[in-house]
């Protein structure tokens, strides 16, 4: 039997980081459909990311990207979240959006070039130190798209130096996440494209290092909660950026596309000791939104994270264990499925009501009039785009 009081406290200290990048205009290369009141300033996207805090109760933190999210005074900028009700989370370093990176940032074969990317991660340092946070993320959209382009293999030698720069470079309170993706843009060669590679630099540039898993980077059938359980194994999972794939790196609500590998993953978590606060992981969204309400896409999200975190934590691990070693392979999975199948709904609600908020995070703020208040506000200025 499953202690449910230990479940809710469980579920009251969850922490998923937002994206500031959800909040702004985004779409595909087709086209970017605007919406009203979209933000302006990284303080807005603050702002609209402090919203969905205020609903759920548990999205306290606003990852960055630099220079998407540029101002003059960066401290700042975080005593103004702490002022949202909320503070900056991972700083999100962007080396791909540059013309002089056309050819690659850190494993360029130009060493102007990758001495300009280098500086760029440096910057994004000298950013944690202003604003407190405590993770780097990488994520090289370095590759080659044509066989003989470059040399693959000096590449991951241009890779390892820079990151050996970037860990000397960290206070003992910092990290650095490295993130992988299968492809694109680089179509024919990415220069960290799986995990493995992810985790063999990760392991040779020690303990400020780790591999940030994000859901939609995998060749369909791949079975990500696997990756999950041998990271966390061998205390290299840094963090997710969790989203939806139904094709390729879809960008969209996490839980949409598949709530049951999202349950998977949230199992292998709570396994392995990864929901522990002491271990470090970064809960964090990467989505964008593009023909939905962005802040209640958000709540959405962060919610679906909500219950499969839930039922993972429901899994009655005493009779799992007994029928994995007596072998009952239909037991066993009887066991995790219950779970899964359990609606977690009622129970989030009164979860939400026990501490004070509606109970249905999704109507609350409809009901506020959030949106039509800054569709309102927010006329004239340049809206801050996703990659803008
Ligand atoms: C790359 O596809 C990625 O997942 C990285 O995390 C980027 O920083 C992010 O998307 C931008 O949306
Ligand atoms: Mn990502
Ligand atoms: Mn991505």
């Amino acid at each position: 039997m499953t202690d449910l009081s230990a479940v809710k406290a469980a579920l009251r200290g969850q922490s998923i980081e937002l994206p500031s990048w959800a909040f702004a205009n985004s779409g595909t290369r087709f086209k970017v459909f605007g919406q009203p009141g979209v933000p302006r300033t990284p303080q807005e996207k603050i702002a609209d990311a402090a919203q969905v805090h205020r609903y759920t109760g548990i999205a306290p933190s606003v990852a960055l990207h630099i220079p998407w999210d540029t101002v003059d005074d960066y401290a700042e900028l975080a005593a103004y979240a702490r002022e949202q009700g909320v503070r900056v989370g991972t700083v999100n370093a962007n080396v791909f959006q540059d013309d002089d990176f056309k050819l690659g940032s850190v494993t360029n074969p130009d060493p102007g070039v990758r001495a300009k990317a280098l500086d760029h991660l440096f910057a994004c340092i000298g950013v944690m130190d202003a604003t407190g946070s405590a993770d780097l993320k990488l994520w090289f959209a370095d590759g080659t798209n044509y066989p003989g382009q470059d040399d693959v293999r000096a590449r991951q030698d241009r890779l390892a130096e820079a990151l050996e720069a970037v860990r000397d470079r960290l206070g003992p309170d910092q990290r650095m996440l490295l993130e992988y993706k299968l492809f694109e843009p680089a179509f024919y060669t990415t220069d960290v494209p799986d995990w493995g590679t992810a985790y063999a630099h990760c392991l040779k540039l020690g303990d400020q290092a780790q591999v940030v898993v994000d859901t939609g980077h995998h060749a369909p059938g791949t079975n990500i909660e696997f990756i999950v359980a041998f990271l966390l194994r061998e205390h290299k999972l840094g963090g997710f950026d969790f989203n939806s794939r139904f094709y390729a790196d879809d960008d969209l609500m996490v839980g949409a596309a598949d709530p049951f590998q999202l349950f998977r993953i949230m199992y292998e978590v709570v396994r392995g000791g990864g929901y522990d606060p002491a271990e470090g992981i970064a809960f964090m969204l990467d989505q964008c939104h593009n023909i939905e309400a962005k802040i209640p896409a958000q709540i959405r999200s962060v919610l679906n994270v909500q219950e499969a975190t839930a039922k993972a934590l429901l899994v009655d691990a005493g009779a799992l264990d007994a029928a994995q070693r007596s072998g009952d392979v239909l037991g066993a999975n009887a066991v995790l499925m219950d779970a899964y199948n359990t609606d977690v709904r009622p129970l989030l609600a009164e979860l939400r009501e026990e501490d004070g908020r509606d109970p249905d995070p999704m109507a609350a703020f409809a009901r506020s009039g959030y949106l039509e208040a800054i569709a309102a506000e927010r006329v004239g200025g340049r809206q801050a785009g996703w990659g803008a």
